[in-house]
């Protein structure tokens, strides 16, 4: 069964960027304005198109995935790991410029903490100091796209990650603070020693940092409206004394697909994708129905059990879709998200999606299943497709958070 699709491009676009290459001056050396820590500063390069007007020079290659070893790098499986363990680490004797430190730079970590501050540093960095309740710390780097060049495989993921925490704060070249909690995957990388901000004592970083999810237990749900309506009489902190309790916790498996397959969620034949026509929003998989131009239903779905203690239940998922349908009147092509209980009853509709509603990139979109505690779900999407013009229904990134 072959798959035929149309291939969409406007992903394809976004890694169209600017290179260092190009740019000419190696070995300036920037000057932070006012900042005391001068060991900070690092050869750059003049690139007139990057936040600072330039990029960096040391290690840069392997910084942003264009060294001789980017092919290396494990993009299919991220490993969960924590600052604490990261400092642990043995400091290789030298760093080769272009080369990789096996498997600590071949490897793509997650980890949480917290995120105390940040900057934009000289060579176009956004320097994130990362930090665990035991006072350990690391840096993270998400470089700009205008510093990473077109063939690095990091590339969409580097954009996206930017394009994260654009949406959160503007770094400047002086520190901020933060102190949120983030969840953060990246490349390990190990950096010479200058004095760096938030350095661990064995230079680890995560850099290039691949995606940057803020709030606690993975991708950022939004508020939910309901389930706080209850009358504020129970002033005090003392849990309520309805039914069972809840842990806050992101109950979907592999909610990325970054696995490459399917389980626990099930899956049509050929969604689960790692197909380059339709990227994903982090890592290297994800959940791609329909596309194919012919009459073709693609189911996605995973059963799932809400606490019933849990007041908040909220689903989460980024949706990409484009398609070749050109009207702008009629929904050719379908995506419904439903809530089925355990004898496969809809519940509830939650959303259909169409042709109509195409976008470049992914858009989060987020549902309250809070009238669901208690009981066992099955969160289904399904995708139609009628017989002619492809739409493609990319999914990634799924949660379901409760708290
Ligand atoms: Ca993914
Ligand atoms: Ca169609």
């Amino acid at each position: 069964m072959p798959r035929r699709r149309i291939r969409p491009t406007a992903l394809l676009l976004i890694t169209a960027a600017v290179l260092t290459g190009a740019a000419g001056v190696i070995g300036a050396t920037w000057q932070h304005p006012g900042e005391p820590d001068e060991e900070e500063s690092e050869a750059v390069v003049f690139a007139p198109n990057a936040s600072t007007g330039s990029c960096g020079v040391e290690r840069w290659s392997v910084k942003t995935g264009t060294d001789a070893d980017a092919s290396k790098i494990t993009l299919q499986s991220t490993t969960s790991t924590s600052i604490a363990a990261l400092g642990a680490l043995a400091r290789p004797a030298s760093l080769p410029a272009d080369n990789r430190i096996t498997p600590t730079e071949t490897t793509v970590y997650r980890l949480a903490a917290t995120l105390t501050e940040f900057k934009l540093e000289a060579d176009s960095d956004y320097h994130l100091v990362l930090s665990d309740t035991s006072g350990n710390t690391l840096i993270g780097e998400i470089p700009d796209p205008a510093c990473v060049g077109s063939a690095s495989p990091l590339a969409s993921s580097i954009t996206k990650a930017r394009a994260e925490f654009d949406a959160k704060y503007t770094p400047t070249t002086s520190f901020k603070s933060a102190n949120v909690p983030v969840t953060v995957t990246g490349v390990g990388f190990f950096d010479f020693l200058h004095g760096q901000t938030g350095v661990a004592p064995n230079g680890i970083e995560l850099h290039a940092i691949l995606d940057v999810q803020f709030g606690s237990g993975g991708p950022t749900p939004s508020p939910t409206p309901s389930a706080s309506a209850s009358p504020s009489a129970s002033a005090s902190p003392t849990a309520s004394a309805s039914a069972g309790s809840c842990t806050p916790t992101q109950l979907l498996g592999n909610p990325g697909f970054e696995t490459g397959a399917a389980s626990p969620w099930t899956a049509s034949t050929g969604v689960i994708s790692n197909s380059t026509s339709e990227p994903p929003h982090a890592g290297s998989w994800d959940a791609w129905l329909d596309g194919y131009g012919s009459t073709t239903t693609d189911t996605l779905s995973q059963q799932v059990a809400i606490p019933s203690g849990c007041t908040s239940a909220t689903l989460g998922f980024y949706l990409h879709i484009d398609t070749a349908e050109t009207s702008t009147a009629t929904a050719y092509d379908t995506l419904k998200v439903q809530v089925l209980n355990a004898s496969g009853t809809v519940l509830s509709t939650l959303a259909t999606y169409s042709n109509l509603d195409h976008n470049t990139g992914y858009a989060q979109h987020t549902f309250s299943l809070s009238a669901y505690a208690g009981q066992n779900v099955t969160v289904t999407f399904t995708g139609a497709e009628d017989s002619t013009q492809q739409t493609s229904f990319v999914l990634d990134d799924t949660s379901l958070a409760t708290s």
